[in-house]
This record gives structure tokens, sequence and C-alpha cells, in this order.
């Protein structure tokens, strides 16, 4: 971000938040009680939960503005890089006894000309049937359903996991304690998460949503966008179990993403060198 929009940003946020103040009339007991919460939200590891939640879905519409490609959907506070890399069968990672029917999901990844975008990563995390994500929450294993696994040379993907409940935000902790007195409920709608990476393209972060699913109206994060429903179709037929291995029904979900290309890296001067960065100066033209 370069430094002038930085201070740019900056100086209307504080003339935002003061002008808040005053029309409000925000007293200093207020104030030390609002800052309070935040601080609190904090060291009670909710605050980018908190963050999240109310701002996150605004920031990814304004990426999304002119982009080409599947669009992107918010992060939200769960995500934990270097997740266990998968082989074929791409099975996330999970207990014995993992509650939770099982889902298939799979996919296609393309770039806009519909190109298969080969071997592309994809890196997935999502909560456990008791809503809890694993490296996050307490009691569940390291790594629990989340790992990281490729698609075939034509684009193509399958994985392997559970169909993930509602997620609720912990009523207790500030975030919920925000939310309950705005008299809000506290459920985002059940969901995926995943990023896909592969050098030629633009990295996205992406959710799935489940058609029909409970709070897709009245997500408290106000992120679900359409082109990321898709709809969970339930297999129960001898044919399809046994081609997966499978011993009881299971649900199969199809998605779909197209990635945009990475723009071509800027001509490299000086025979492969990188060329120096322009000059920075300060306000008196003097380097700072
Ligand atoms: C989640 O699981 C989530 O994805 C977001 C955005 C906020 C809170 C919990
Ligand atoms: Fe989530």
């Amino acid at each position: 971000m370069p430094e002038d929009r930085i201070r740019t940003v900056l100086e209307d946020l504080e003339r935002v938040l003061l002008r808040f103040m005053r029309h409000h009339g925000i007293s200093h007991q207020e104030y030390r009680r609002a800052t309070g919460l935040l601080l609190a939200s904090i060291r009670a590891g909710e605050g980018s939960l908190l963050l999240d939640i109310f701002l996150e879905a605004q920031a990814a519409d304004t990426g999304n503005l002119g982009r080409t490609g599947s669009p992107e959907a918010i992060e939200g506070p769960f995500y934990v890089p270097g997740a266990p890399q998968l082989s074929p069968p791409h099975i996330l990672p999970q207990r014995p006894d993992e509650a939770g029917d099982i889902l298939v999901f799979r996919g296609r990844v393309t770039g806009p000309e519909g190109e298969p975008v080969a071997g592309v990563e994809l890196d997935m995390w999502q909560a456990d049937a008791a809503g809890l994500y694993s490296n996050v929450h307490p009691g569940v294993p390291d790594w629990n359903l989340r790992g990281c696994f490729r698609a075939d040379a034509a684009g193509w993907f399958e994985v392997r996991t559970i169909v993930p409940p509602p997620y609720e935000i912990p009523k207790g902790g500030p975030a919920g304690r925000v939310l309950a007195a705005m008299e809000r409920h506290v459920f985002r709608p059940a969901h995926l998460h995943l990023k896909l990476r592969h050098p030629a393209y633009e990295a996205l972060t992406s959710q799935l949503y489940f058609r029909d699913g409970l709070y897709l109206e009245s997500d408290v994060a106000h992120a679900v966008r359409p082109d990321c429903i898709a709809s969970l179709v339930r297999r129960e037929g001898r044919a399809q179990l046994l081609a997966r291995g499978l011993d009881r029904p299971f649900f199969e979900v199809r998605h779909d993403f197209v990635l945009a290309p990475r723009p071509p890296a800027p001509p490299v001067a000086g025979g492969g060198r990188l060329a120096a960065p322009p000059a920075r100066t300060g306000p008196e033209g003097r380097r700072p």
C-alpha cells in the first residue's frame, strides 16, 4: 500500500470516527467501555472474528469490482497456513469416528477461456460437526479437517470430508456479547473455506455454501453471494457407494472455479538483475 494512501485513509478514518462520536455524544465512560470491549475481544482471541463479521464482506465486495473469474469470499478468522499435503484419494484429515455425514466435494478449475488450470493447489478448511475449527478451538486434533491437495492435469479435483453445520459464534465471548446487544443471532450458514493457488493465476480465497441451508439469508457476516452456493445431492445407490468404497450414504457437491490469469511480470531491467526501486523522498525532497 503506497504511503500516501495509508496517510489518506488513516486521516479519513480519524475524521469519520470523530464525527461519529460527536454525532452520538459519546461520553468518556462510553468511550472507555467501547475500547475495553475491543481490547477484551483481542485478549480472548476474538479480534479477527469481531472485525471479520462486521467488515470483511465489504472488503471482499470491493475487491471483486472489475474482477474476472470467480468472486473472492471472506477468509474469516480461522485460516491457518501450512495444512497437511494430501495425496489421492484426497481425504481431509479427520478422527477415525469423525461425526457428520460424508461429503464428496468435486469440481473443475479453469481459466477464463475454459482452459484447465492443471495441478492447481486447493487449501481447504472447515468446521467439524460440533462447529469447531482445529488449531483454533480447544479439543480438536491439530489440522483436523484442514488439508492441501492438487487438481489433476485437466483441472479436476475431488476431496472427501464431512458436511459442516452452521457456524455459531461463541455466545459468551466479546463478539457474542456485541451481537447480543444488537439483538442479532450468532450464526453463519454452513460453509467450506478454500484458497486456490497456481503460479500463472491470481490466488483466490473462496467459500462454498449449500443451497437451502439455514442462515443463507441472514449470515451474521453478511458474506453469502449467489455465486458461492451449490446443491448438496444425497447419494445412496450401491454402485455409487462401491465406486468410492463407502458403506453409508453420502452427500456430493459440485462446484467449479474460474481463476484470473496473473498479469505478466513487468520487464526486468539490467540483464536479469532487479531494477533499483524509485528513490523514496521525504517531505523536503530528501531520502527519509
Ligand atoms: C467463520 O467460520 C467464518 O468463516 C467467519 C467469516 C466468521 C466467523 C466464523
Ligand atoms: Fe468459517
